[in-house]
């Protein structure tokens, strides 16, 4: 059991980076806090905690806490949103290019050079200045910012629509190829001395909720209604969507961000730019994409990111049982909402 110790190395480990008494105070607040909640083995080495209705990691709760009591929201930010598998890296992509797609030539562009990952930060990790070299206070505006957090961790001044402070998108994607993506990720991710994940566990997971940042329908739901309610500052994708319709898609996102194509951009053909740009196959041809090095502090190689990037791929791996419990489990939770991956 992960317990108050690592909790407190955390605090020690952490106290060497800020002095900062403020960050001091966050710290020991999660100490107190871990040894009360109730926790379960996670995917690979990690253990999830329930914490606000949610599975997280310790770091994953340890980001929420640090971004509620020390991040200061722009009303430029722009934050990726997402449930683990369902998009990020293409997400993450496509929100650069198009913020940003008078400043680069798509013939040398940085996303031939550099992971989407390195373009668009992750909030919950970056925030953590020890793990960064990133200052998120540092960065110019618009910030492009990238989370897993359900939209009820974060604090009401970024959710609540009477302050005009941060944009999310959010993309989701069916359950069961989210499942069998982060099967497969899980299985790269496991140090060799375990044995390998068995599809079935990772099924009773996941159908129960026990995922990072899940249960994932919870996840999709709070961004849903949140699109519903606050149309202008949150706008909900759908990973199928994206794929059938990107340049529809692309547009949509550039609309909801402020920034819609103009006509002359129509006509220079920069939409297709970005969807060809941020394809599957073109990213992950991309050699920093091919890089497999992972370390100790960063265990996630870049070409973890890349496996197959289709629509319906759990037909390969699921049961016909297993599709039919999670099928229902989606209609159950998403009855009434509006909400359907259809
Ligand atoms: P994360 O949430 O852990 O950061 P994320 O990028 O959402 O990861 O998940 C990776 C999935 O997105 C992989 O799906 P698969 O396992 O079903 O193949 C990956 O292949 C897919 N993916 C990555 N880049 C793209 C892209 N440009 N277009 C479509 N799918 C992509």
């Amino acid at each position: 059991m992960i317990s108050s110790n690592l909790a407190s190395s955390f605090a020690m480990e952490n106290s060497k980076f800020f002095g900062n008494e403020g960050y001091q105070k966050t710290y020991k607040k999660m100490d107190e806090l871990l040894p009360t909640l109730p926790r379960i083995k996670g995917w690979w080495l990690d253990q999830l905690l329930q914490y606000q209705g949610f599975w997280l990691s310790e770091h994953g709760i340890q980001g929420s806490m640090l971004i509620d009591d020390h991040f200061n929201p722009r009303p430029t930010d722009i934050i990726v949103a997402t449930s683990p598998k369902c998009g990020t890296t293409w997400l993450r992509a496509l929100v650069f290019s198009i913020i940003k797609r008078n400043s680069f030539d798509f013939n040398d562009h940085p996303l031939s050079k550099a992971n989407p990952r390195d373009l668009v930060h992750f909030l919950e990790a970056h925030i953590r200045e020890d793990r960064s070299t990133v200052s998120i206070d540092g960065l110019l505006s618009p910030r492009l910012l990238s989370t897993h957090l359900p939209y009820s961790l974060f604090p009401k001044c970024m959710t609540d629509d009477a302050s005009s402070a941060c944009r999310f998108v959010y993309i989701c994607r069916d359950p069961k190829d989210v499942l069998v993506s982060k099967w497969h990720f899980a299985n790269k991710l496991r140090p060799k001395e375990l044995p390998p994940l068995p599809l079935e566990e990772a099924f009773g997971l996941f159908s129960n909720g026990v995922s990072h940042y899940g249960p994932f329908w919870d996840h999709v739901l709070g961004y849903w209604k949140a699109s519903l309610e606050w149309p202008k500052k949150v706008l909900c994708l759908k990973y199928e969507d994206v794929k059938k319709e990107p340049s529809g898609c692309v547009r949509k996102v550039a609309e909801f961000l402020g920034v819609p194509f103009s006509p002359e951009e129509e006509k220079k053909g920069i939409v297709e730019e970005i969807v060809k740009l941020c394809s599957f196959g073109s990213l992950c041809n991309q050699d920093v994409n091919k890089s497999d090095t992972r370390s100790r502090e960063n265990p996630m190689s870049n070409s973890d990111f890349f496996r197959k990037g289709e629509v319906g791929d759990w037909v390969n791996h699921l049961s016909p049982q297993m599709s039919e419990i999670l099928d229902k489990i989606t209609e159950q939770k998403f009855q009434g909402t509006g909400f359907s991956f259809h």
